[in-house]
């Protein structure tokens, strides 16, 4: 398929994403929505085994793309919403992959959103995390209002979500927002590495640990519990298990085929 707003590509078993309207820092179009979601969708059945998603040009992703907003009648942003950015935050949660994102620069509003959704994500010594939404009267979306609090606490999230102001990523990084800051040059081909190793790993667990911490915030101990109990009955039927313990004993790396 060809895209004109994201740049793709499926290689070493990874699918990689490049959002790709470098003018508008990539900022959302539905159009980008679309592509974007359809790539996502895509990945597993094209033998992708993991995703690494970026920003092309300076910026990462400056969330919704305002100038469609500006002139013509009111839009009714809870159609929007329900229409492209929740389903995008869905797909990315429910996607059966590790999706390793490199923020290369600014990440603002949705953008921000965007990035915290994902598993992995590294961001470049000089980028930039704002909750924008306050600055134009709105409330933080796709997903921020339920992160933020989750990952940096309730007095951060509250910060970051009334004052609408930059943070660095050094910032985000020792706040919980993120993995790891990168030198600029560094940072995606560090992303990318990264999720080259992840597609060589036993996909099935990566899966199954992707699902088991987001979904353990709706949990309470002992249903964790139950969960890790059914979940590692499941791989430890796996060929990956057998294959990772074979290895051990063998003293040698193990060849995991993602099942
Ligand atoms: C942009 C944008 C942009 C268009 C930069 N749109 N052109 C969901 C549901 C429905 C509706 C509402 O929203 C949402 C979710 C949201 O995401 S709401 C939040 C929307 N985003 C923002 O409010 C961020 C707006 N952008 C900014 O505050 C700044 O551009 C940031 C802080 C991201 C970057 O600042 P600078 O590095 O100083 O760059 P810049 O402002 O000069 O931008 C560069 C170009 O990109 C510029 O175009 P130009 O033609 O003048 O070179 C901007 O107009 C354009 N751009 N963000 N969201």
């Amino acid at each position: 398929m060809a895209y004109q707003t994201i740049r793709h590509s499926i290689e070493d078993g990874v699918a990689s994403i490049a959002l790709n309207r470098p003018d508008k820092l990539n900022a959302f179009v539905p159009e980008m929505h679309m592509e974007l979601r359809a790539a996502l969708e895509a990945a597993p059945a094209a033998g992708a085994r993991a995703v690494f998603l970026t920003g092309e040009g300076r910026g990462f992703c400056a969330g919704q793309d305002l100038g469609q907003r500006k002139d013509g009648p009111t839009p009714d942003l809870s159609e929007t919403l329900g229409k492209f950015y929740n389903p995008l935050i869905r797909t990315i949660r429910a996607l059966p992959l590790p999706v390793v994102c490199a923020v290369n620069g600014v990440a603002a509003g949705a953008g921000m959103s965007l990035a915290l959704t994902c598993d992995i994500v590294y961001a470049a010594r000089s980028a930039t995390f704002l909750q924008a939404f306050v600055k134009i009267g709105l409330v933080p979306d796709s997903g921020s209002t339920w992160f933020l609090p989750r990952l940096a606490g309730s007095a951060r999230a509250k910060g970051l979500a009334m004052l609408g102001e930059k943070i660095s990523a050094e910032q985000a990084h020792e706040w919980g927002l993120i993995w790891k800051v990168c030198e600029d040059e560094r940072v995606k081909d560090e992303a990318l590495g990264l999720a080259r190793h992840l597609a060589t790993q036993p996909t099935t667990a990566l899966a199954a640990i992707k699902a088991a911490i987001d979904g353990a915030w709706d949990r309470d101990l002992d249903k964790a519990l139950d969960h890790e109990r059914d979940v590692q009955g499941a791989l430890g039927r796996t060929a990956d298990y057998r294959e990772g313990v074979a290895a051990f004993f063998e003293k040698r790396k193990p060849a995991f085929k993602g099942n």
